[in-house]
């Protein structure tokens, strides 16, 4: 099977895997497992914040950092696609009693101006908003990327409105690859910052919330409260060091394959998307114009051993990553091409 539903299927590498078997271990939950440490340590460092929580999923790591910055009865901001607001089982509503406030944005990333329109004054008519969200690079419109003077432009406005901001970073790595910004230029003046290292960084499990020593103190009985202390984690912190500190180095191969692939769905009547947007390891394109719903080409893609992902309605997704090659990416291509080359266009 070619795996292009997301990078979230990729297997530990050799390296990971002899790492994860030797690793020095504790109990982290007495903050005393020093591979789960130096993995904390260094994340801190890597996206220049005070500190670092080790999570077992990004899901985790927002549910902790919305819980920190807000009170039951705010409202969050985030755009109409966030992973926040679509794919984390409400948890704005679960954890933290808040309501989300979601701004359209036809692209994931949201301007100022439009977060500015959405916020709620606490002035006994409206519930106040505390939090924005932004989603860097952005999941479900396509490895989509924020301008780094537009992300620190939404943090000094929103600060001055006492607003936090919070970066669902996923994929910051991704956002930094593409950018040429590091890490911690495009975190400095987030509040928190989420990365996961389970996706296009290889880990097998985990994710990272980095803040101020406070909050990431407070984040701690927070996990706990979710069930998220893990114990002798070290061994997957271990697998984790070695995403953080050498697949970075790697993401630009996806990112070209990426676009190589979305080059070749462009030239496929029925398909649309526009390659030049295609900056990360993220290609969502739409299907409506094969006449196939998202269930039947994916069936007709899986029986010819590919996967692929929905991006919602006839929206379709193909992620690149550390398991698929470019060979890969042209089996899958042509396969792609097959199967649409006997389902006749609908004329539109
Ligand atoms: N995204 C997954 C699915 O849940 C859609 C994927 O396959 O891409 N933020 C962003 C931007 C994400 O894309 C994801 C996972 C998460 C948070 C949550 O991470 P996990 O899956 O570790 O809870």
């Amino acid at each position: 099977m070619i795996d292009l539903r997301s990078d979230t299927v990729t297997k530990p590498t050799e390296a990971m895997r002899r790492a994860m078997a030797s690793a020095e271990v504790g109990d982290d939950v007495y903050g005393e497992d020093p591979t789960v440490n130096a993995l904390e340590k260094r994340a801190a460092e890597v996206l220049g914040k005070e500190a670092a929580l080790f999570v077992p999923t990004g899901t985790m790591g927002n549910t902790i950092a919305v819980k920190l910055h807000t009170e039951p009865g705010n409202e969050v901001i985030c755009d109409d696609r966030a992973h926040v607001l679509d794919w984390e089982l409400a948890m704005t509503a679960w954890f933290s009693g808040c309501l989300v406030r979601a701004v359209p944005t036809g692209n994931g990333i949201m301007t100022w101006a439009q977060i500015e329109a959405h916020i709620k004054p606490g002035n006994g008519f409206y519930a106040p908003t505390a939090l924005v969200t932004i989603e860097h690079t952005h999941n479900m419109h396509g490895g989509t990327l924020y301008e780094l003077a537009s992300i620190d432009e939404i943090c000094d406005r929103a600060h001055e409105r006492g607003l936090k901001v919070h970066i669902d970073g996923a994929r910051i790595f991704n956002a930094s690859v593409a950018s040429g910004h590091s890490v911690a230029r495009i975190a400095q003046k987030a509040d928190t910052v989420m990365f996961c290292l389970s996706k296009g960084l290889g880990a097998p499990v985990g994710s990272m919330l980095v803040g101020t020593a406070t909050a990431i103190a407070k984040g701690r009985g927070l996990r706990k409260r979710l069930g998220g202390g893990m114990r002798q984690s070290g061994m997957l912190a271990a697998a984790g060091l070695i995403a953080l500190e050498e697949m970075p180095a790697r993401l630009h191969e996806d990112h070209a394959n990426a676009k190589w692939i979305a080059e070749g769905l462009a030239k496929i009547p029925g398909l649309a998307l526009d390659p030049e947007k295609v900056r990360t390891n993220i290609v969502v394109f739409d299907i409506a114009g094969t006449g196939l719903s998202f269930a039947e080409l994916s069936a007709k893609l899986k029986a010819k051993g590919v996967l692929i992902s929905t991006a919602g309605g006839t929206r379709a997704r193909a992620v690149t990553h550390l398991n698929v090659s470019r060979e890969d990416c042209e089996t899958a291509l042509q396969v792609m091409e097959e199967v649409l080359a006997v389902c006749a266009p609908k004329v539109i």
